[in-house]
């Protein structure tokens, strides 16, 4: 594979200004019929180069310039190009291509998924539709007609709106879809299938009234409701959050079951893996319909960040994605709890984030060179790019930072742009000078911050000395300071809120202020302050760093219950956990901190305490997060220390934790209000602790919870509770017995995977090979595939680490089977190997000679090769 870099862009010699599209669909095989309007780029320096047409996995029918057949010399077909040697100024392409989505089992272009079918063009799957300049910054009309059999496929679907349709012979029909607006080829999408429609509208802020729809396979017409809804708060809260309005007269949202990533912004026509649409109170947890409606939102706020405004090349994949993250987490925090979501993002952020960028694929926010385009869908691109918006929005505040976005999309609508123009915009918009803050972009790792305080009492001044550095990763050393905004409070000794005075005298000062770290060093004195304060670092997790203070245990205890920013409270308690789990790694036989207990106990107590934030509280930190946090990770260790904790908690709280339950114990209707989520996670959580220690109470509430349940949360959360629980037998029946009631469901059914594949005590590899053969699993759906072998991999990780490395050589396995079909899922996959170098030494043998098992194999794909081969380097 080759290396492609940010500094060899050129513009595209050849532009296409209208794509007619004609599909014959069959069951053997599909005939795409293209006809392009190309006409050479006046901003090329090319001159009369080559016409450069990508393509994968086609066969060439014929190819026409004008209407005259081109014959063998004219062009060269190369396999993974077709390439037009001296064609003129502007011309007409005609293209027939064979493709054969029946046997597309890497998901990407054409496929079938259960009977219907569908697409995916994102990254560069369009090139294994037809012929085509497929590269972002190449920006069509789309008109599609598709052809299928009557009664097989009825429903025939693509983007914009549709303006034709009628009968063929032989019981076939077309419809004829035109999208006014220009797209690049990877927004385009087609579906073909046996569907139901669900029908809603929307009015826009200008009164235009707007169809919503949503198509899935009839044994899913009940689950749509929630998803419709979600659409509907969307758009609103787009129009009044950002003063973006819908602009086409149709919406589409399309499930299916077969689907690599978790959903597509197709311009009009969204396409969604079923597991991130699909929900009823009987199926779908708490957690699934937060995802889904985060989701919905996300995609449906990419029509502005993404379709309106695109990308001009995939190294600016983050304006997009960047941006609409921020934007759905925006939207998520003001649908449900603020802090929780908070909390959610920046959990995510310090355990998967952080540990990819210290790990061998760690790339900066904006890319310089990658192989795969498809492996930069990454939690840096995504996440940590989210948190460099967030960090603009907190250095311009909320109205400037409207200005800015408002700016960018009147001035780069209907164009292909870069972070830069995006940086720009909010530059221009706000008069600040964000040339040091475009290092998030450019450099990859996650700073450090080291904190060191004084308290001078005879001056009343107290000093926060703040050091940064960030670290070396793979071909980027000696990196230069950030601007960081770094947000802060200073609390007295009984918790009230300290004024914050630059300088002596100076009153009516704020008590908390976001201190802007631009250098190496800051010294930042605060006067007027009589007694040691406990200072509050990083209020809501202000920027993507890590934090360094020498926090005593009483401090921490202190925040966890005095600090007025709900995050930095959570995060106190976070930080006293992983202290106490940590001395037990290095000392197992010691006491457990007696006041985490009481820390503890004082939270399942508190019922004045906002009950979402102290749900959030009471989960420890993960084993995830613990080897992130370790230099050379002895997961053995890790796990014993953890569970030890837990356990010894679990002991003496036993009390309260009963009381939690029966107190958090389900009243009236399901609600999805974050009150009742937290009152349900409250709830799962302490019968998840009381089973944990074999709890014979315990037992019986979590069999009669799941008896009686009226929704998945529940249910689900008393067979959590029961699977990772030493009751054999009953966790045996219950699964028994779960399986049985929802095995025509295939959401459930991953849940049920993924349960018993994450937990030490029911998936120890014995029993994960056993799911494998399990008449429910299925390697051509990624969802089962992740379900299984990416949940024990992932999280299971006692298991999955088993000091004799066969947890390795079985991931090992798989990612070579999985290659041949679906090198994306296999890429993805195979990551937990690819950080070998984070463990101790008798670990690291083990993963790296499993990885170096992946490496040799035959045919492997490019997605695999460069993640492999940047990791063994
Ligand atoms: N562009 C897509 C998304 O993130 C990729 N799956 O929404
Ligand atoms: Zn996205």
């Amino acid at each position: 594979p080759q290396t492609i870099c940010l500094s060899d862009y050129k513009v595209p010699a050849y532009l296409v200004d209208q794509v007619d599209l004609r599909f014959e669909l069959f069951e053997d095989g599909a005939r795409v019929h293209s006809v392009l309007s190309v006409r050479r780029n006046p901003e090329s320096s090319a001159g009369d180069e080559p016409l450069y047409l990508h393509g994968d996995s086609l066969v060439l029918e014929s190819v026409a310039l004008n209407g005259t057949p081109l014959a063998a010399g004219d062009f060269d077909d190369l396999g993974d190009a077709l390439v037009v040697s001296s064609v003129p100024e502007a011309f007409e392409l005609q293209v027939v291509t064979w493709i054969e989505p029946q046997n597309n089992t890497r998901l990407e272009g054409l496929y079938k998924s259960s009977g219907m079918f569908c697409t995916q063009c994102e990254a560069e799957g369009f090139r294994c539709i037809t012929f085509y300049p497929d590269r972002p910054d190449v920006m069509a009309r789309f008109r599609t007609r598709i052809e299928a059999d009557r009664d097989a496929y009825p429903v025939l679907l693509s983007n914009g709106n549709p303006v034709a349709k009628g009968d063929l012979e032989g019981g076939r029909h077309y419809v004829t879809w035109e999208d006014p607006f220009p797209k690049p080829a990877y927004l385009f999408a087609l579906v073909a299938g046996d569907l139901v429609e669900k029908k809603d509208t929307f009015t826009t802020c200008s009164g235009r009234s707007i169809d919503l729809r949503m198509y899935v396979e009839p044994r899913n017409a009940q689950k749509c409701d929630f998803a419709l809804d979600a659409l509907k708060r969307s758009m609103r809260w787009d129009e009044d959050v950002y003063g973006r309005e819908y602009d086409l007269d149709i919406f589409m949202i399309v499930a299916v079951d077969d689907f690599n990533m978790g959903a597509m912004e197709n311009k009009g026509l969204n396409i969604f893996n079923s597991s991130c649409v699909l929900a009823s109170q009987e199926t779908a947890t708490d957690a699934a319909f937060q995802r889904i409606e985060a989701i919905v939102a996300h995609e449906y706020f990419h029509n502005w960040s993404g379709n309106r405004v695109t990308c001009r090349d995939w190294f600016q994949l983050s304006l997009k994605e960047g941006f609409t993250v921020f934007r759905d987490a925006q939207f998520s925090a003001d649908m449900g709890s603020p802090t929780v979501k908070r909390i959610e993002d920046a959990t995510l952020l310090r355990t998967a984030q952080f540990a990819e960028d210290a790990g061998p694929m760690a790339h900066p926010v904006r890319p310089a060179s990658y192989m795969e385009i498809s492996n930069f869908y990454t939690l840096t691109i995504y996440e940590k790019g989210a948190e460099v918006v967030r960090m603009i929005h907190n250095l311009l505040g909320e109205s400037l930072f409207r200005q800015g976005s408002d700016l960018y999309f009147q001035r780069h609508d209907g164009q292909a742009v870069t972070t830069d123009d995006f940086v720009r915009a909010m530059e221009d918009a706000s008069g600040r000078d964000l040339s040091q803050f475009r290092l998030w972009y450019e450099q990859a790792g996650t700073p450090a911050l080291t904190v060191t305080d004084e308290f001078d009492e005879e001056r009343c001044v107290y000093r926060l000395t703040v050091s940064q550095s960030v670290p070396d990763t793979p071909g980027q050393t000696g990196k230069k300071p950030q601007h960081i905004p770094f947000a802060v409070g200073l609390l007295g000794r009984d918790g009230q809120p300290l004024p914050l005075l630059f300088s002596a005298g100076s009153d009516d000062a704020p008590v908390d202020r976001v201190l802007e770290l631009t250098e190496r060093e800051h010294c930042f004195e605060f006067h007027g302050v009589s007694e040691r304060p406990v200072p509050s670092l990083l209020r809501g997790f202000s920027a993507p760093v890590r934090v360094h203070y020498p926090w005593t245990r009483e401090q921490l205890l202190f925040l966890m219950s005095h600090d007025p920013d709900g995050f930095n409270r959570w995060d106190a308690g976070q930080r006293l956990a992983v202290d106490v789990i940590q001395s037990l790694i290095v000392a197992p036989e010691a006491e457990v901190e007696p006041r985490l207990v009481d820390a503890y106990r004082s939270l399942l107590r508190n019922t004045g305490l906002d009950q979402a934030l102290v749900a959030k509280m009471l989960q420890l930190p993960s084993e995830a997060y613990l080897i992130e946090l370790s230099e050379q990770a002895d997961v053995a260790a890790i796990h014993r220390a953890r569970e030890a904790v837990l356990s010894h908690l679990a002991t003496h709280l036993r009390d309260e934790l009963l009381a939690c339950y029966h107190r958090n114990s389900a009243q009236g209707d399901y609600q999805l209000t974050p009150e009742s989520v937290a009152r349900r996670s409250l709830r799962n959580t302490a019968l998840g602790w009381l089973l944990h220690i074999g709890d014979q109470q315990g037992l019986v509430l979590a069999q009669e919870q799941l008896r009686s349940a009226d929704n998945m949360t529940d249910r689900l959360g008393a067979l959590r509770a029961l699977v990772n629980s030493d009751f054999v037998e009953e966790r045996t029946q219950a699964l028994e017995g779960f399986y049985q009631a929802f095995r025509e469901d295939p959401q459930v059914v991953e849940l049920w995977f993924s349960v018993q594949a994450a937990s030490v005590r029911a998936g120890q590899l014995p029993q994960i090979t056993q799911l494998l053969e399990h008449e429910a699993f299925d390697w051509k759906n990624p969802n089962k595939v992740r379900s299984v072998i990416g949940a024990f991999a992932s999280q299971n990780l006692a298991a999955f680490h088993n000091p004799d490395g066969s947890g390795y050589a079985f991931l090992a396995t798989q990612v070579c089977r999985l290659d041949d079909s679906n090198p994306q899922i296999a890429s993805r996959l195979v990551t937990p190997l690819t950080r070998w170098r984070k463990f101790a030494p008798e670990y690291r043998v083990l993963m790296k000679s499993a990885l170096e098992r992946v490496r040799d194999k035959d045919r492997l794909s490019g997605d695999v090769y460069e993640v492999v081969h940047k990791s063994l380097a």
